[in-house]
């Protein structure tokens, strides 16, 4: 396969290259693409450098895969002409998702809507993925009614500039830009990405749609708030999940523990539940705290935490292009 790697340099386009070198994925030739003022500059991958290329040469080249994480603006520009070009586009961003002709993919959970038509297929946001490994083999058994999520999101998700931010502030550095309104060392921030006219972020607001369309499901509700914490590892999430119908807290974890990509960490005896510390540069995604939740029937709380550079990005993207690959879809 030739594969085109768009925001190479950014964090989440390094983080793709490791994994396509880790997973072996059958890389041909390898077509890293930045902007303009990094055109030129190397990359490395598989101890080589590769130099880095322009939109314009990279779609002149005609991939097989172009694997886009250069924010939303970009895609919508370059990823038509990919398109255009055969390339079939794995777009990271938020540009795609919610668009009814794209498909919004999570390969464990519905990677089998994926066609040889799909010639735009949409990553969804980082938060979501990590929520819908657990959503939906929970729905299949037991129907969804409600879902309540409060988020505690790495810095990581805002990119370099947010972690040089915290970094600067642990040292008592003022000279470094902030990305954040507040100083986020020591501090919580109930705010990731813009706010919405509905006073909701537009992180809360994908994380109340992404899963529906994941899950081709829109009879349960959702909401979510999302709160920005000064951890590097990953993204965590508290999640009460009200059911349609009853549950046994045991079948619970034996259906999580059977399902791919899903780790159970729940030994509370042991202090053994799922950290960001520890879910850092693993692919996973870690769940425990699985509880009754004692103020209701049929409801249940739990926590979710995974690398959101990796299972909530880069590995995801990748494993669609492998499903892709496997599947003679490109
Ligand atoms: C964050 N979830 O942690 C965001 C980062 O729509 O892909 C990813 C934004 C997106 O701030």
């Amino acid at each position: 396969m030739k594969v085109a790697v768009v925001g190479s340099t950014g964090m989440v386009g390094q983080v793709m290259l490791k994994v396509l070198e880790e997973r072996n994925f059958p890389v041909t030739e390898l077509i890293p693409v930045a902007s303009e003022r990094s055109v030129g500059k190397k990359v490395k991958y598989k101890q080589e450098e590769f130099t880095i290329v322009s939109m314009k040469d990279a779609i002149a080249a005609k991939p097989d895969i172009a694997i886009f994480s250069a924010g939303g603006s970009t895609s919508l520009e370059f990823a038509p002409l990919f398109a255009e070009a055969g390339t079939t586009v794995i777009d990271n961003s938020s540009a795609w998702r919610m668009d009814p002709t794209k498909k919004l993919v999570v390969p464990e959970i519905n990677a089998n809507v994926l066609t040889k038509e799909d010639k735009i297929i949409a990553n969804p946001n980082c938060s979501t993925i990590q929520l819908v490994m657990v959503l939906g083999p929970l729905n299949k058994k037991y129907d969804l009614k409600r879902v309540v999520v409060s988020t505690y999101q790495s810095v990581t998700g805002t990119g370099k500039a947010a972690v040089d931010q915290l970094n600067a502030e642990i040292k008592g550095d003022d000279s470094v830009a902030k990305v954040y309104p507040n100083q986020i060392f020591k501090n919580a921030l109930p705010h990731c990405d813009v706010f919405a006219d509905d006073d909701y972020t537009k992180e809360e607001i994908k994380l109340m749609k992404e899963p529906k369309k994941i899950l081709g499901d829109d009879t349960f509700n959702l909401t979510a708030t999302a709160v920005r914490v000064p951890v590097q590892g990953g993204h965590s999430e508290s999640v009460n999940i009200e059911f349609e119908n009853e549950f046994e807290v045991d079948e619970v974890r034996k259906i999580l523990s059977e399902t791919p990509g899903v780790i159970v960490l729940d030994d509370v005896k042991n202090n053994i539940y799922p950290m960001p510390l520890y879910s850092e540069g693993k692919d996973e995604v870690f769940v425990g705290r699985i509880r009754r939740d004692l103020s209701q029937p049929k409801t249940l709380n739990l926590w979710i935490v995974a690398d959101n550079l990796r299972k909530g990005a880069a590995t995801n993207a990748v494993q669609i292009a492998e499903y892709l690959v496997a599947n003679n879809l490109v």
